[in-house]
């Protein structure tokens, strides 16, 4: 496996601390944040604050992807991401990610100044976006998702979910890799609460190394999702423990990179894990 993860300037030396993307939605209607990133002005203070907690990258998305969802246009998605991404790439210092699944709002995304692709499809929406990501040297995240947003919580059967995520996956990375796009600049993700009940997305957490196997880079995100909600009985905005929890399990079980909403906290968290785990942590 190839121990450093690449993603514009940048070089993430894997297993030497946890990495941490910031989630920044530019939404009405996000699960947990929708509406308060909204205007830009707030969506570019919001990205500069996560930086400044210790967020490693930027994960930049213009359209819910919450249960039940519907989605949005493309021009709509590139009127809600693009001007925060132009005025990003010229005012942090660590890569932006664009979260989307179209690969025409990825083309425009890539050109003002991303340099990765969050594709929560895992490659199966947009047929030209691999030869996207491949032609302009950018990065991807693979995602795991049964079904699409709208309806993936209607009952989701597994025959046995770790191996089904862990193959499509493969599949998915490999395909990637074989298309040009650099091994050292993917990441392969189950995609926790898309298209999983709760004890699927428990056993994905505790069989994480399965994924791990795989010999990509793993990238995971629990923050705030509705299996911490089930199990604890708590409202979205009350979810911080929950998350952290599975972020440190995900962690010890072989995570490189958490997706998350609170930065600050989840970066304290970690870095006493990375201490613990590996003797360092800054
Ligand atoms: N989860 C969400 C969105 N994008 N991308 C990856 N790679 N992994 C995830 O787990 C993931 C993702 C959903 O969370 P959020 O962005 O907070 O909500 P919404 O989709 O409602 O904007």
């Amino acid at each position: 496996m190839s121990r450093t993860f690449r993603c514009g300037r940048r070089e993430f030396r894997l297993g030497e601390r946890t990495y941490i993307l910031g989630i920044l939605n530019v939404t009405p209607d996000s699960f947990s944040d929708g509406g308060r990133f909204f205007d830009p002005d707030l969506a570019v203070a919001h990205a500069k604050e996560m930086v400044a907690q210790g967020a490693d990258i930027i994960d930049v998305g213009g359209e819910s992807s919450r249960p039940g969802s519907e989605p949005v246009s493309a021009r709509e998605e590139k009127r809600r991401v693009l001007p925060v991404i132009e005025a990003l790439a010229d005012r942090v210092d660590v890569p932006i990610s664009i979260d989307t699944y179209k690969s025409e709002v990825a083309r425009e995304a890539l050109d003002r100044g991303a340099s990765m692709v969050n594709d929560i499809s895992g490659l199966k929406e947009s047929p030209d976006m691999v030869d996207l990501v491949a032609q302009q040297g950018a990065s991807l995240v693979v995602m795991h998702m049964r079904g699409r947003p709208k309806t993936m919580q209607k009952d989701p059967r597994y025959k046995d979910v770790v191996k089904e995520v862990v193959s499509f996956l493969k599949g998915q990375a490999d395909r990637a890799c074989g298309a040009g796009v650099s091994k050292d600049r993917i990441l392969v993700d189950p995609g926790i609460g898309f298209g999983k009940t709760v004890d699927h997305n428990l056993e994905l957490i505790r069989e994480l190394g399965a994924v791990r196997r795989l010999g990509y880079p793993v990238l995971i995100g629990t923050s705030r999702k509705s299996f911490i909600g089930h199990l604890l009985g708590t409202e979205v905005d009350d979810r911080l423990e929950g998350t952290i929890a599975s972020n440190v399990v995900a962690v010890l079980n072989g995570a490189d990179f958490v997706r998350v909403h609170d930065v600050r906290e989840i970066k304290r968290a970690l870095t006493i894990t990375d201490y613990v785990l590996r003797g360092k942590g800054r």
